[in-house]
């Protein structure tokens, strides 16, 4: 499992842990790091001092390198664009916009940059802008999404730019990572598998709803408001559901799935909280630790390449 993702990135597997919002604090992006990829501390809504902190308190905790994601919505982003700077993180990665007025300072610093796309043509423009390489991220993804999926966004997008395409959205063992190298792509981002890693501080009743959840238990909210979220069905879903189809104003809308997340996150409310997942998460089965899942997806990938290689399918 070599390729430019693991050279460029200074690691030792091109596995990438999505930087969500709340979920991925700095346990758990050192717990990955640690164990041969790339952890990802995501500033989410969160104030720039925290993300200052967070960093701060990994860098006690591993001496791997690791990345942190800005959520571009953020009112901080521009103070966090600078914490990263300030604080010599080596990989940013993007979300929900368009980094490029962050790029010069992040690129004078050193600083390896990955924006999330959704679309060919965004990730044209951030490979023109200077970007590292793209994270393609497809709509079976949690959380804030586009519209195409990944079987059909990662090809398009590694046949349009010539730096390296990370996969996300859909990916949860070694066959999606396997099918995500046949498309194209040099690395893979995976986000629900880790929600429930042992290193992952989110609440135990986050945890067992996702590992609970079927193929059919996924949902999208806010489509009509043009900020689509996948989340697990549940109250707190049927009730934007119903509040969108009766018009309700986009700030309302926002305002009710932000908070929500935090409530499902951090106190365990499953029911009017917003747990989001990827549509892959009916895979997901059991908590284990980032060692345990970063070795199985390994040995699984290469078990799929060797036999498919050596043509003993
Ligand atoms: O950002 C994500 N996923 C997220 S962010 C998030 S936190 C949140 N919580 C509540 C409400 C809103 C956000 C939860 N999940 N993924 C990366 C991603 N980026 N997916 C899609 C995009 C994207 C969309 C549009 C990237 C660029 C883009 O460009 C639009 C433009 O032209 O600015």
């Amino acid at each position: 499992m070599k390729t430019r993702v693991n050279e460029l990135l200074g690691i030792k597997y091109p596995i990438i842990q999505g930087g969500m919002a709340w979920v991925a604090e700095y346990h758990l992006a050192a717990a990955v790091s640690n164990a041969g990829g790339l952890g990802i501390i995501g500033a989410g809504g969160a104030p720039a001092e925290f993300v200052r902190e967070q960093i701060r308190k990994a860098k006690e905790v591993t001496n791997q390198p690791f990345g942190v994601n800005i959520m571009l919505m953020n009112p901080e982003a521009d103070a966090i664009a600078k914490v990263i700077v300030d604080e010599g993180v080596k990989v940013v990665t993007t979300g929900a916009g368009n980094p490029a007025k962050y790029m010069e300072m992040w690129k004078a610093a050193g600083v390896k940059v990955i924006p999330v796309i959704a679309s060919v043509a965004m990730a044209k423009m951030m490979e023109r802008g200077g970007a590292d390489a793209v994270v393609a991220e497809g709509m079976e993804s949690g959380g804030h999404i586009g519209s195409t999926t990944t079987m059909a966004l990662v090809p398009q997008v590694a046949d349009a730019v010539s730096i390296p395409v990370i996969a996300a959205g859909g990916i949860a063992d070694g066959r999606g990572v396997a099918a995500a190298f046949m498309l194209g792509a040099e690395g893979v981002q995976m986000g629900t598998r880790f929600v429930v890693a042992k290193e992952s501080i989110v609440h135990s009743n986050y945890k067992e709803r996702l590992i609970k959840a079927r193929d059919i238990d996924s949902e999208v909210t806010g489509m009509s408001t043009g900020h689509p979220i996948r989340v697990l069905r549940n109250q707190m879903s049927r009730q934007y559901l119903k509040l969108e189809k009766e018009g309700a104003g986009l700030e309302e809308l926002e305002q009710l799935t932000l908070g929500s997340l935090r409530k499902a996150v951090m106190e365990g409310d499953v029911v009017n909280g917003s747990v989001m997942a990827g549509q892959i998460a009916g895979l997901v089965k059991k908590e284990q630790t980032c060692q345990e899942i970063i070795d199985e997806l390994v040995s699984e990938t290469e078990e799929l390449f060797g036999r498919d290689m050596l043509g003993n399918s």
